[in-house]
């Protein structure tokens, strides 16, 4: 099973910002794909078995804030 989430992220303001979430992000296991878009301040998140709550810790300990929307 497949799932998709989208998040609302704060504090991102250039590219070196979206790198490092992307990157935090792919190592949270079960996660397969990270869309992070600094325009809309999003992501989506593709995997399997996905726990939101660590793709969330996995993007403050980079220094931003997320939620799920
Ligand atoms: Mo760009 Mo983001 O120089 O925290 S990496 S602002």
């Amino acid at each position: 099973m497949s799932q998709t989430i989208e998040l609302a992220i704060t504090g991102m303001t250039c590219d070196h910002c979206v790198r490092a979430i992307t990157n935090a992000v792919q190592d949270v296991e079960g996660v397969t794909s990270a869309k992070v878009d600094l325009a809309s301040n999003s992501a989506k998140v593709e995997g399997s078995v996905i726990d939101v709550q660590k793709i969330l810790e996995a993007i403050e300990e980079e220094g931003y804030s997320a939620t799920v929307r």
